[in-house]
């Protein structure tokens, strides 16, 4: 990777990932682009182009600017948004996908794109769900999801684009809220538990889901990308995960910085019901075997990391 374009990069992945690509290979070698612009630190620390991704012409166009030879495509609507709104979640998902590897053809660019744990749905195995298995979502998001990860591998045979993905689970972190996930709420009940001392959550006790920490996600994205591509068999998409749980457990963790904090539920039938589609824990050996995917954080040592980091934010005082 020398010259890289990030769609969505003022998004949960794209804010942090920009800064972290800009790090590693210059900050004029990646081109941050997004709907609209801000005043956020990828927005500002090196180049930024606004391109909607509905738009092939436009992003064409920024790719061929910049001359890229890696595209990373991060824009796209996440599971409760795209429940609410299924018909612009498929132009939009799709839509965004099949410009941006048009454009990753046309440049002979290596790309990347997310796959989610939300591909899976409610016949796959459920604990310990492996890299290839049942493949039934009955989310759009997760439809769009598994049509993304298939397209991938379609321009990978069909055109020798050198796709890559992964599928991550929840992804948490003290920078750029997530919108519109089912997984949001362990991002929330941090900033609820510094701010209020308490969180109502929507999802229900005894839900689990697979989390992973920012730092490790963009470790692997970067460590996918470099990956030596005659050891890759699955590209398109990864299984990767750093740990497994359920409102209670994300609650004792806290508790154990901030003791009186309250968790309380509100359950929302929606939400609920798509987390109940998806694997308690997913089983990442494959990425472990083709390129070396590794993790630092576990439940604990995130909500240490998490703590310190959002308490300045809050001007609150935690024994820690
Ligand atoms: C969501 O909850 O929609 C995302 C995901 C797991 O893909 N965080």
């Amino acid at each position: 990777m020398k010259r890289i374009l990030i769609t969505g990069a003022l998004g949960q992945i794209g804010s942090e990932l920009t800064l972290k690509l800009r790090d590693i290979y210059g900050a004029d070698n990646v081109i941050a682009t997004d709907i609209k612009k801000n005043d956020s630190e990828a927005a500002q620390s090196g180049p930024f182009e606004v391109v909607d991704v509905t738009d092939l012409k436009r992003m064409g166009e920024v790719a061929q600017k910049y001359q890229v030879d890696t595209i990373m495509h991060l824009a796209a609507l996440l599971s409760a948004t795209a429940e609410a709104k299924p018909v612009f979640a498929w132009n939009l998902n799709m839509g965004g996908l099949l410009n941006a590897l048009e454009t990753a053809k046309e440049l002979k660019a290596q790309f990347f794109t997310p796959s989610s744990i939300g591909a899976f749905g409610p016949t796959t195995p459920k604990d310990q769900t492996p890299q290839d298995t049942i493949m039934r979502p009955t989310t759009m998001y997760g439809v769009n999801k598994v049509a993304g990860e298939l397209l991938a591998d379609y321009y990978y045979h069909k055109y020798g684009v050198d796709t890559r993905g992964l599928r991550f689970p929840g992804l948490i972190s003290y920078v750029a809220l997530p919108g519109g996930g089912t997984t949001d709420y362990a991002v929330e009940i941090y900033y609820e538990a510094l701010k209020n001392g308490r969180y109502t959550c929507y999802i229900d006790k005894g839900t689990y889901m697979d989390m992973m920490y920012m730092p490790d996600a963009l470790n692997a994205i970067v460590d996918l990308m470099e990956a030596d591509p005659s050891k890759l068999i699955h590209r398109n998409s990864f299984n990767v995960t750093a740990m497994s749980f359920d409102p209670e457990e994300i609650a004792a963790s806290i508790k154990k910085h901030i003791p009186g904090f309250k968790l309380m539920y509100d359950v929302d039938p929606v939400r609920q019901q798509i987390a109940e589609s998806w694997p308690n824990s997913i089983d990442a050996t494959a990425a472990k075997e083709e390129w070396g995917f590794t993790f630092e954080y576990d439940l604990d040592k995130m909500t240490k990391d998490m703590i310190e980091k959002l308490k300045p934010k809050f001007q609150m005082k935690i024994s820690s």
